[in-house]
């Protein structure tokens, strides 16, 4: 593959462990992931990002490590990731590993030493307060809910942990602990790895320890040193090297994510950000029962690609990941086969005409769905179970309770990657860590392949697009019809060349606006154009001028 500009590249998210097993172990595994690059590269993508790996009591699925020089043994080896390398190379893919420094497991060694005592030279990683029990320093709230402070009895103090109580907050005042990070990001780029996702990375600043003003699981975040830690960091590691970085920001704001990620300031290449993804929150609340917002989701994407652009930044541009729904559920249709494929294709081609690098979660190229899971005890996630615990505790019925969590749960995008149609849907010859939807029967991998009509060749198409037009890289974008309640609508722009895309996000018939002339070259589309309306889910993208 040539050599690719990295602001045209494509980025697939493999959640190993649940990709492809192949000890039978019920678990995905890195061997899984080289048996699967073919597939990758007949997507045409061209990084992988993995998920943690390395090794890890597995509380949160990886993010609470406890050894970052070690792979963790139920995924496989460190020859494995050599041999995973070397074959992803070979089929031009490069591979992204997840870097989680905002917090390591309360099994890391460096925590072990930390929380003997007081005066222990690893005390200091962390963020310890002296207290008394059940009198926290600050009224910070974890992201899975409950105080984010977790007493010690051994030194009578709590430790800071902005998420489960076995992820401990690592504390970057700390010098000695920073070079120790330094140390192995360079390991890992010596390794010879090609990028790396930082792992809620405005979040390793806090601010003063005092009680927020904030209320539920908001936090200190892009903190008072953020940029000048990240500025060091690409100083001290991937800076002068040819390494695509990209950002988890939580609860961010677009003026500081073009300070991430404007090149003149040396910090990350891109950023995650999610506040299209809580256009369904009610009240900012994850946990609630709401249809998702679309003129609000149509707000946001907007306003971070006109904002974003204009301070010479980059975004990722995604729908889904480990942490989130199926799209195809959430802002799609997955009631019938023909709303399924319809609408997955048309949430595809509405994201990635946009600008930014697309990443596509494993399973959303053949529009897997949400489990619906219906029993508590179907659910893996940390998160998830707390929450339940949570709302039970708060006196919530059980049936909104598993309403709620059946739409937000991150177990939704965690089943395994249905394969075929054989047993456990060709992810294992065990029994799978995780349940497995019946619609493993028709939504696999190998029916996609041969449905030249599945949404898979849709994801394959728009890659090959975004490779081949330098517009959709760098064109400017205008937004259209913002107010329309069923049609996104926008225009891409660069030098003569305009593109206008299209999507009926709705399963109304609507009329195509008046003003909007779609004659021209159909760069791509899930359906013919039929005069002047839109069917259901239809989506067009169309050079209308332009050589
Ligand atoms: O996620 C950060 C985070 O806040 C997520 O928990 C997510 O945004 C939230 O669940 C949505 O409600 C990162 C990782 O992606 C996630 O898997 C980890 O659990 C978390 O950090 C802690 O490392």
């Amino acid at each position: 593959m040539a050599v690719l500009d990295w602001k045209k590249s494509v980025v697939y998210q493999v959640y190993p462990k649940s990709f492809n097993d192949t000890t039978g172990n019920g678990q995905g595994d890195l061997r899984g992931i080289i048996e699967k690059l073919p597939y990758l590269q007949t997507l045409g993508v061209d990084y992988v990002w993995l998920t943690p790996i390395y090794e890890s009591p597995m509380n949160d699925n990886g993010y609470d490590i406890s050894d970052y020089y070690q792979i963790n043994p139920d995924f496989g080896t460190k020859e494995d990731v050599e041999e995973l390398l070397s074959e992803a190379h070979s089929l031009g893919i490069k591979i992204m590993l997840d870097i989680v420094i905002n917090h390591t497991s309360t099994a890391h060694h460096w925590f072990v030493e930390s929380r003997k005592s007081k005066d222990n030279p690893y005390r200091d990683y962390y963020i310890w307060k002296e207290g008394t029990k059940d009198e926290p320093p600050t009224n910070w709230e974890s992201k899975f809910g409950g105080n984010a402070w977790t007493y010690d009895e051994q030194t009578e103090s709590y430790y800071l942990r902005l998420f489960d109580v076995s992820q401990a907050d690592l504390n970057w005042e700390n010098d000695k602990l920073k070079s120790e990070i330094y140390e192995m990001i360079n390991y890992w780029i010596d390794f010879g790895i090609d990028g790396f996702r930082f792992d809620v990375i405005n979040l390793i600043s806090k601010g003063a320890f005092e009680n927020s003003e904030a209320i539920g699981k908001e936090f200190y975040t892009d903190g008072p040193k953020v940029h000048e830690y990240l500025q060091e960091l690409n100083k001290q590691t991937f800076g002068d090297k040819d390494i695509m970085t990209v950002g988890e920001m939580s609860s961010t704001t677009i003026d500081n994510c073009i300070q991430y990620t404007n090149p003149e300031r040396h910090e990350l290449s891109s950023v995650f950000n999610f506040h299209h993804l809580k256009v369904d929150y009610k009240n900012g609340e994850k946990w609630s029962d709401m249809k998702f917002d679309f003129l609000e989701l149509k707000r946001i994407l907007m306003d971070w690609q006109v904002n974003i652009a204009k301070g010479n930044g980059w975004n990722a541009i995604f729908w889904c990941n480990h942490d989130q729904p199926r799209v195809v559920t959430r802002f799609g249709n997955d009631t019938t086969e023909e709303d399924r494929v319809k609408s997955g294709k048309m949430l595809a081609i509405s994201l990635h005409m946009l600008q930014g690098t697309p990443y596509i979660y494993q399973g959303e190229e053949i529009g897997m769905t949400d489990p619906k899971f219906t029993d508590i005890n179907q659910y893996r996630d940390v998160e998830s179970l707390n929450a339940y615990k949570l709302l039970k505790s708060n006196g919530i019925d059980e049936e909104m309770i598993m309403k709620v969590i059946g739409q937000k749960s991150r177990d939704n995008s965690r089943t395994p990657i249905q394969w075929n149609k054989q047993e456990n849907a060709g992810f294992t010859t065990g029994t799978p860590w995780i349940g497995i939807p019946n619609n493993y029967k028709h939504i696999n991998v190998e029916a996609a392949l041969e449905d030249k009509s599945s949404i898979f060749y849709t994801y394959q198409k728009l890659i090959k697009i975004r490779h081949e037009h330098d517009i959709i890289t760098y064109g400017e974008i205008e937004p259209l019809y913002m107010e329309h309640s069923d049609l996104f609508v926008y225009k891409r722009r660069l030098n003569d060349e305009v593109w206008i895309v299209i999507a009926n996000y709705s399963n109304r018939e609507v009329d195509i606006p008046t003003d909007i002339d779609l004659e021209g070259e159909i760069m791509i589309a899930n359906n013919d154009l039929k005069g002047n309306t839109l069917q259901p889910y239809d989506a067009f993208v169309v050079k209308v001028s332009g050589s």
